[in-house]
């Protein structure tokens, strides 16, 4: 229940703002309040709509203060009191609560002390030392901030799309077997693609909803019913993940994904637009309004209702608000790289170091993905820990690599083994293997896999050096993050892209789930500047080739063309632009 979610937070908001100053009883009154808010079955605006004020009165520990603000959030989406306080001290109450050990009295402190307003500043103070100096903190207390931090990082509640897509798929297929059923889609961010996933969002057109809801509900997988109705019901599986379920007819087949698409802001956007033209959108349909009603002229499909709105069609990875909508109307969107379009993968590693299978195997697969060339990246000696290559090794499996070719050639499957490496980069920027060697590969792949905490400068300077070096073809995972686990390291993006812009140097997307690295916003600018990616499986066993999807998925959320990818080019002509 999105909207009493809402509400309840502001109530917990206000006890916290309340007891910053001390006061008595009426924190506790507001915390009550809320709970019994998030537990309610129905949508309290509904509530209010059939019973007015008195009805909000009734619910169990409002009373009649509360109910008016209820009331006024309802017709104005704002409450004033609460405004008021926000305003006195302007933290993000929401984030700041949520840290273990940080009371009002604490968040107070810090705000007016050290100006701190949400949970990325307050990493920064702890990290810096700078909360262990205030009095009533102490080393002990920062200690503990940047551990619940670091919790809350992880379990924020939001899953990566790589681990949530299978299941959810697994479900539609079988939703999809059901009687009555008419179109099935997966809607909200698992749709727009979104690195991470807060909840899965299915639609289903029917006539016939109930059998459809009762074999969402009691099917296997579901730990919990949140709620359950005719037409729109919530499970939780016992993965954690929330799945929520809504069945439409179809002529607002449309409409309703447009409107669970999202995001949110994109949908806002286009209601804007809408009231602009004289019109009404929302998940029924878009409706012309007149004296004599309201009159559906689009919501079968989603196309008919950006034709509508005079906008060209845009696809779910490019929904954020972000541009996408006056590209649109100036009919001026890019031709997004395409699911299909990757003709090689540029990083592979293999039983050589941390893969698990031979160069063989992986070639055998990559072909059934199919694929026309794949490049082995095997790691290189400073990663001892993956039994890295050195110059001796690399040579013997370049050998190697000249017979599987021709192994596979002769057994007439279609797919060229290049030669490479992911040669690491170490700290002064120079690489871990000699020029000779480099000099002989195919593609080289440069990385970043120790010393992450140099300063911005020394590590920007450090993979500058880097992407120099003649023999470098491309940068991988260039920023070293790993989703929900590790922060990317300090670096200064724009000023790669700059480099990458003169010399050449291409930027890996890797598609790793956990990595997808470059992120999207990243890729955006490597778009604008020019600068060429690729995007890379990063597999370490056959399995891995799929995950080329998530990194085809963030470069078109990066608005990135086939021309900007350059393994969605034929082998030559990539051959050639790694030349240069
Ligand atoms: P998530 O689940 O956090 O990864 O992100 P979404 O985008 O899937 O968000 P979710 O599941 O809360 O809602 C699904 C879509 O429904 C969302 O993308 C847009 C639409 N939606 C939800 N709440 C609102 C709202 O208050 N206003 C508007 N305009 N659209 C909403
Ligand atoms: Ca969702
Ligand atoms: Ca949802
Ligand atoms: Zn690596």
């Amino acid at each position: 229940m999105v909207f009493n979610n809402s509400l309840a937070e502001i109530f917990h908001e206000i006890a916290e703002y309340l007891d910053m100053d001390n006061i008595p009883f009426k924190p506790r009154a507001y915390e009550k309040a809320a709970e019994i808010i998030e537990s309610l079955e129905g949508d309290i605006s509904e509530i209010y709509k059939k019973g007015g004020l008195k009805s909000l009165e009734e619910i169990p520990g409002v009373g009649v203060s509360m109910a008016e603000k209820i009331e006024e959030f309802i017709k104005t989406g704002k409450i004033k009191y609460f405004e008021g306080l926000k305003k006195k001290i302007p933290v993000d109450m929401s984030e700041l609560r949520k840290v273990e050990g940080l009371g009002p009295q604490s968040i107070k402190k810090l705000y007016e002390k050290l100006k701190i307003k949400n949970v990325g500043e307050l990493e920064k103070a702890a990290q810096k030392g700078k909360i262990r100096e205030l009095e009533g903190f102490g080393k002990k207390s920062e200690e503990k901030i940047l551990k619940s931090l670091e919790f809350l990082k992880k379990s924020s509640g939001r899953f990566l799309l790589g681990s949530v897509i299978p299941e959810i798929e697994d479900i539609t297929e079988h939703i999809k077997k059901l009687k009555g059923v008419g179109k099935v889609t997966i809607a909200g961010s698992i749709r727009r693609m979104k690195e991470t996933v807060g909840d899965a969002d299915i639609l289903v057109t029917s006539k016939k909803p109930e059998p459809i809801m009762n074999y969402f509900v009691n099917m296997p997988g579901v730990m919990k019913v949140i709620s359950s109705g005719e037409t729109k019901s919530a499970i939780k599986l016992k993965s954690g993940l929330n799945v929520d379920l809504r069945i439409v007819p179809e002529e607002s087949y449309g409409a309703a994904l447009n409107y669970f698409t999202g995001s949110k802001a994109h949908n806002i956007a286009l209601r804007e637009i809408a009231i602009k033209k004289g019109l009404k959108l929302n998940e029924y349909g878009l409706f012309k309004i007149s004296g004599r009603g309201e009159k559906m002229v689009a919501g079968k499909t989603e196309q008919e209702i950006y034709k509508a709105l005079g906008l060209d069609y845009i696809e779910p990875e490019l929904r954020e608000n972000t541009g996408e909508i006056e590209l649109a109307r100036e009919k001026n969107l890019p031709k997004l790289v395409g699911y299909s379009d990757l003709k090689g993968d540029l990083q592979v590693q293999t039983e050589w170091t941390d893969g698990s299978d031979s160069i063989e195997t992986m070639a055998r697969e990559a072909s059934k993905n199919g694929l026309e060339y794949i490049v082995i990246t095997d790691h290189t000696k400073r990663l001892a820990m993956t039994h890295g290559l050195d110059e001796k090794t690399i040579l013997k499996q370049m050998s190697e690599i000249d017979k599987v070719n021709k192994k596979l050639k002769s057994s007439g499957i279609k797919i060229t083994v290049l030669k490479g490496s992911e040669c690491d980069i170490l700290k002064d920027g120079s690489l871990d293997l000699p020029d000779s060697v480099l000099s002989k590969l195919d593609v080289v792949g440069a990385s970043v896999h120790s010393y992450f905490n140099l300063s911005r400068e020394e590590q920007t300077e450090r993979i500058k050096k880097a992407m120099q070096n003649k023999n470098v073809d491309i940068i991988f995972h260039p920023t070293g993050r790993v989703i929900q686990k590790r922060e990317a390291y300090d670096v200064d993006m724009d000023e790669l892209i700059k480099t990458a812009q003169k010399t050449g140097t291409v930027m890996e997307i890797d598609a790793y789930p956990e990595r997808l690295d470059l992120k999207d916003e990243y890729i955006r600018k490597c778009v604008s500047a020019g600068v060429k990616m690729s995007i890379d499986s990063d597999a370490h066993s056959p399995a891995h080739f799929p995950y080329l999807k998530y990194g085809l998925a963030e470069a078109r959320r990066g608005f990135a063309e086939k021309k900007d990818i350059v393994n969605a080019w034929p082998l030559e002509k990539m051959k050639t632009m790694l030349k240069k």
